[in-house]
């Protein structure tokens, strides 16, 4: 049988957050041992190192309500056909980051392999702002809208004009931190969003299911994004933006098994690991145990 191949592609971008560190991110995950992981996983791996990105000092932000707008726009430019070619090549694109402003590429990466896919974002946060609704100016809090085809033409024509996601094979899961204009928005797109409390309610194995399911329906296969602020900041201290009141690490992990269990992984991104903010790498560590269970890690033999 031909061994499956994923590929690494370092983003070590802090441009789209207001919390220097998360350019470390993609050290951080590789020291906590990713390769190792993924070979004894029986994976075949190969790392293409990090994608250049810009010092924040050595630049400035011209416009405070989209901050680092060229610099962002220039990264992701470089990122989406890496995810393209990885995913054309039958090769699963793993981006570890840095800020989640890359989910602009890797959306624009999965829509240029031309494979009609599904997404399910894993998230405290909705990343369904733009200019006209961001309090912060932080593009980390728009790569969602971006992909669905909402905000400045910089951002949004990267990889190709249209629209990189399909709306109805969209899934947010434990969503717990909306602004109040960008809940309006996900709430008038046709986005599935399993908040916390329907976590709570359901169980992580139903949401998961039913996120599968929609992200699944007529498209070839899913791309993760993982922002890890989605687990409970107890269990991953090192994020930018921690939001109490998040999942466990049993109900993240179940989530990846399940991922795994598909069998319809096309790509993913691992993101918001800011080792400044860490305790000891935990949270690194944290993310490399994740992403081993969605390629294919059993806690039991
Ligand atoms: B993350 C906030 N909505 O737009 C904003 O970590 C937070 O990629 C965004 O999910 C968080 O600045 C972005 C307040
Ligand atoms: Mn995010
Ligand atoms: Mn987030
Ligand atoms: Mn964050």
């Amino acid at each position: 049988m031909e061994r499956r191949k994923v590929r690494i592609i370092g983003v070590p971008i802090d441009l789209g957050a207001d919390r220097r560190g998360v350019d470390m991110g993609p050290s951080a995950i590789r020291y906590a041992g990713l390769h190792e992981r993924l070979k004894k996983l029986g994976w075949e791996v190969e790392d293409v190192g990090n994608i250049d990105v810009p010092i924040a000092e050595t630049r400035e932000i011209k416009d405070p309500l989209l901050k680092y707008l060229p610099e962002i726009s220039e990264v992701n430019e470089k990122l989406y056909p890496l995810v393209a070619q990885a995913i054309k090549e039958g090769v699963i694109p793993l981006v570890i980051g840095g800020d989640h402003s890359l989910g602009i590429g890797s959306l624009a990466g999965c829509a240029a392999s031309g494979k009609q896919f599904g997404v399910i974002w894993f998230d405290t946060h909705g990343d369904y702002n733009s200019v006209d609704t961001t309090s912060s100016g932080n593009i980390h809090g728009m790569p969602l809208a971006v992909a669905n085809g909402i905000g400045v033409e910089e951002l949004v024509r990267i990889g190709g004009a249209d629209r990189k996601i399909k709306e109805e094979n969209t899934v947010i899961i434990g969503a717990r931190d909306f602004d109040d204009e960008e809940r309006d928005m996900i709430r008038q797109s046709k986005i599935t969003v399993f908040s916390m409390s329907d976590i709570d309610r359901l169980g992580m194995e139903v949401v998961v299911r039913q996120g599968l399911e929609i992200a699944n329906q007529g498209t070839d296969g899913v791309h993760i994004s993982f922002d890890l602020d989605v687990l409970d900041p107890s269990e991953a201290p090192g994020v930018g933006t921690p939001v109490q009141g998040g999942i466990t690490y049993r109900e993240a992990h179940l989530a990846m098994e399940m991922v795994a269990d598909c069998q319809c992984l096309l790509s993913m991104d691992v993101v918001e690991v800011n080792p400044i903010l860490d305790v000891q790498n935990k949270t690194a560590e944290l993310a490399v145990g994740l992403i081993g269970s969605a390629f294919g890690q059993k806690i039991y033999p």
